[in-house]
């Protein structure tokens, strides 16, 4: 039976405020991309208007730079703090070893670069998320392309088992054209049984910015539902 969407909305700011119990006054906090982390944006913005919470995010999309404005978070750059203390995003699949697939929103290139500078990555979704293995249910795994290097890696991801598809705007005519001015093109690539393997792969392919594969990256999952969330942490 398919979840009530107000169950899921439920589970998605379940999620959201345990994570942001982990915010302390001071922090620099990555902030992530989709439609869970508004929760925890707005979370954010109520504790600095009641605890008077001193923090700064640097924003990993456009999305997440409006979150900030809306709920009062003042924003900073990786420029001006290298090493956030946290990062809170969301993600479409996270599979047992907290592997993630990442990017339906489009932002997956910033997001992976602040998560990588962040000294923890918490990640928040709702119970659905939880996979055995990447890949599972058809998710495909979203990968930011250079256009000019568009048919290339259609060719090369084919060549790896990969079924391409040019991810189309809604909203636009064409491609979606990201943040950074490129595309997107998710890949199916069936079951993803070694996650690193893959994005290693990949990583060797001209014109492929970033993949939405984050392995070995997130170190606390929290999974929402709509009456409780579940810790689960990457063990090490
Ligand atoms: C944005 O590109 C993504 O990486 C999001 O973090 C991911 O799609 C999860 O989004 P939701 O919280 O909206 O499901």
């Amino acid at each position: 039976m398919k979840p009530k969407s107000e169950e899921v909305e439920k589970a998605k700011r379940n999620a959201a405020l345990e994570a942001v119990k982990h915010v302390k006054d001071g922090f620099i906090l990555g902030l992530g991309s989709g439609s869970t982390v508004a929760y925890a944006a707005e979370e954010i913005g109520r504790r600095i208007r009641a605890e008077n919470l001193q923090v700064k995010v640097v924003p990993t999309s456009y999305q997440a730079f409006m979150l900030a404005v809306k709920n009062g978070i003042p924003t900073t750059t990786l420029e001006e703090h290298p090493t956030p203390d946290l990062t809170i995003d969301g993600a479409d699949q996270i599979d047992e070893n907290l592997n993630l697939i990442k990017g339906m929103g489009g932002a997956l290139t910033r997001e992976k670069i602040v998560a990588a500078a962040s000294k923890t990555l918490i990640i928040i979704a709702d119970w659905r998320k939880k996979a055995k293995f990447l890949g599972e249910n058809s998710q495909s795994v979203p990968i930011e392309v250079l256009p000019f290097a568009a048919s290339l890696v259609n060719r090369k991801v084919t060549m790896l088992g990969g079924k391409p598809t040019l991810r189309e705007g809604a909203g636009k005519v064409g491609p979606v054209v990201t943040d950074n001015g490129n595309f997107i093109i998710d890949v199916d690539f069936g079951l993803i049984e070694n996650p690193a393997e893959l994005e290693k792969m990949l990583k060797t392919i001209p014109g492929i910015v970033e993949t939405g594969l984050f392995v070995n990256m997130a170190d606390t999952v929290y999974l929402g539902r709509p009456d409780k969330v579940e810790k689960l942490e990457r063990k090490k």
